[in-house]
């Protein structure tokens, strides 16, 4: 049997039932081919970053194991978005229905057109260093050579003065 890869993703919504947008989104990527989920953060409402002009958003983070390559991946999330979001809109960083992004694959590194890994933002935002830190605190950022729970302090300094980019728990681990 081919060695599974393990991948961490980032998931939020916030449009209509943002919880159960996640929850079904979490179903779909447990049927893709060869792939698991193995296990969920804490799920938390976290104010809008970039784009502030819309609702709040509930957001999680996934770890999978998986037999699909980065950009089939990809390629199985954006498919699952389209199912879930027939009407997601296209403003960038604006609302959706369902938003999965590949944070950490192994510890690949991709840099092309389609895809950059690990996720070129992650490391900047509280909504998706926190509940990664619930998961895999110690996993090491390929690129930057830190820890998550590291770079969720740094974020988090950042942001003390202003108290922007808040996340707050919103619903407890699934054990
Ligand atoms: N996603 C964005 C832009 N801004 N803000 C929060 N709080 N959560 C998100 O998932 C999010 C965002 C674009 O993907
Ligand atoms: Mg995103
Ligand atoms: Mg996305």
């Amino acid at each position: 049997m081919e060695k599974k890869s393990i991948v961490f993703i980032s998931i939020g919504s916030n449009m209509g039932d943002k919880y159960a947008n996640c929850m079904m989104g979490i179903e779909h990527i447990g049927k893709l081919h060869g792939t698991k989920v193995v296990d969920i953060a804490h799920f938390y409402k976290t104010e809008p970053v970039d784009y502030k002009d819309q609702d709040w958003f509930v957001n999680s983070a996934l770890k999978i194991e998986t037999d699909l390559d980065p950009e089939t991946l990809m390629v199985s999330l954006k498919e699952i978005e389209q199912q879930l979001g027939q009407y997601q809109k296209t403003v960038r960083f604006g609302p959706r229905i369902i938003d999965l992004d590949i944070i950490f694959y192994q510890d690949i590194v991709v840099n092309t057109e389609k895809l950059t890994i690990p996720h070129p933002r992650m490391h900047k935002r509280g909504f998706v260093l926190k509940p990664l830190c619930d998961i895999a605190p110690e996993i090491i950022h390929p690129v930057i050579g830190d820890s998550a729970a590291n770079l969720l302090k740094a974020v988090e300094r950042d942001h003390e003065q202003d108290h922007e980019q808040s996340v707050v728990l919103f619903k407890e681990r699934k054990k």
